[in-house]
């Protein structure tokens, strides 16, 4: 690069990834492929409205390159083009999100999503967020005693408010969710049943956590967690006489965005034929069988998982353990200073505040991409484990 300051920090931050141990639940490590379509001339071009249908001339490629990158997603998740609409062009997942809601809810109307404490993002109607600006949230929780989802609870809580829609998909759950009960629930008081699955798609693409796609009406997920691929975002809409999918695709472009960024839907469909293998099924198994793995030894050294275990590459670790342990903020700085990376993070009920909270979490997918397995995983829980009871001089 001629811009030595740029390229020498650059230089510097891929040196800081390879020498650490990076358990950010929402990261991970993409290959050289999607890293060369994201930095290709594609960048250059811009292409406002869809394939087929853009306001600039020169589309003769890139329009090839959306239409693949929609084939792909429809066929990593075994879907049709005739039942499932996807779009790619939301730039990331809170853009994504709050195209939903702009596409099907009134301005004003009730987004029923989990709370940010339990596990919920921002833009499931979080009041920091546009999404509670502009919507109401109808916030659910966990059972504060199993630490997971009470789907008689959000039953009750459906009836009572009458939500829209409501949101299922977290950032910081480690449970499988349940999506029937949601789309029944959905159904029994007509809101439409959204499933944000940006931490567990590339889970659903190899085949070891449920597929949303039999029981949602749209499915939005980032394409840069578990999938592996570039930031980016992705929404699939069922096909049907709602003409939800219409309604989206209106909402993405003209209502919040302009210029798609077709380095980064290239990279996209990149990474869909890269989550479309056997090889890819193996890594979704790992992850799994990792966070297993780590969840485990760390509840052998005596600290507390919530909800007892995982079913995801997540694990949410509580450091506080009622004043026994140590808050998360002081656990996140320790461990970064031991060369391991995690997030600080509320745990449920927490009643720590979210720049220290009880907790931190943890994920398997990027030291799984690595090569990781359950021994190494063992021996980063025995690690963790030291530097959290080493007190800090
Ligand atoms: N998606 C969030 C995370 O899980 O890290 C950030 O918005």
């Amino acid at each position: 690069m001629k811009d030595k300051q740029i390229e020498k920090l650059i230089v510097s931050e891929k040196k800081r990834q390879k020498g650490v141990i990076n358990l950010i639940a929402s990261e991970n490590y993409v290959s050289e492929d999607v890293l060369k379509a994201l930095g290709s001339e594609l960048t250059n071009k811009y292409a406002e409205g869809y394939p087929g249908a853009r306001y600039y001339g020169g589309n003769e490629f890139v329009d090839k390159i959306e239409n693949l990158c929609k084939e792909r997603a429809l066929k990593l998740f075994g879907l049709t083009g005739s039942k499932w609409h996807v779009n790619v062009q939301a730039l990331s997942g809170s853009p994504a999100n709050v195209a939903v809601y702009l596409g099907l809810v009134p301005v004003g109307g009730k987004i029923m999503g989990m709370n940010l404490q339990d596990g919920g993002h921002l833009t499931h109607g979080y009041k920091v967020s546009i999404t509670g600006k502009v919507w109401q949230q109808v916030p659910f929780g966990v059972d504060s005693k199993t630490e997971i989802i009470d789907y008689g609870e959000i039953k009750k809580l459906a009836e009572k408010e009458k939500p829209n829609i409501i949101v299922a998909g977290f950032t910081a759950y480690p449970r499988i969710v349940d999506f029937k009960k949601f789309k029944e629930i959905a159904d029994s008081v007509g809101a439409y049943l959204m499933v944000d699955m940006s931490h567990f798609a590339g889970l659903v693409a190899g085949g070891v956590y449920p597929t949303p796609f039999k029981y949602a009406d749209v499915v939005t997920t980032t394409t840069h967690k578990t999938l592996r691929g570039p930031r980016s975002a992705m929404i699939f809409s069922k096909i049907d006489d709602r003409e939800i999918y219409k309604k989206i695709d209106k909402a993405v472009f003209p209502g919040l965005q302009g210029g798609p960024h077709l380095n980064q839907i290239a990279a996209i469909a990149v990474t869909l034929k890269e989550a479309d293998t056997p090889a890819f099924k193996k890594y979704a198994g790992q992850i799994l069988k990792n966070a297993k793995a780590l969840s485990g030894e760390l509840q052998k050294l005596g600290w507390r998982i919530v909800s007892g275990g995982t079913d995801s590459h997540l694990i949410l670790m509580d450091t506080w353990m009622d004043g026994k342990g140590i808050g998360g903020k002081v656990a996140g700085d320790r461990l970064e200073a031991g060369g391991i990376i995690v997030n600080k993070n509320t745990i449920p009920g927490d009643t720590r505040s979210p720049m220290d909270p009880s907790g931190i979490r943890l994920g398997t997918a990027a030291e799984t991409t690595r090569g990781k397995k359950e021994k190494d995983f063992v021996k980063i829980a025995q690690k963790i484990d030291k530097i959290l009871k080493t007190k800090s001089k």
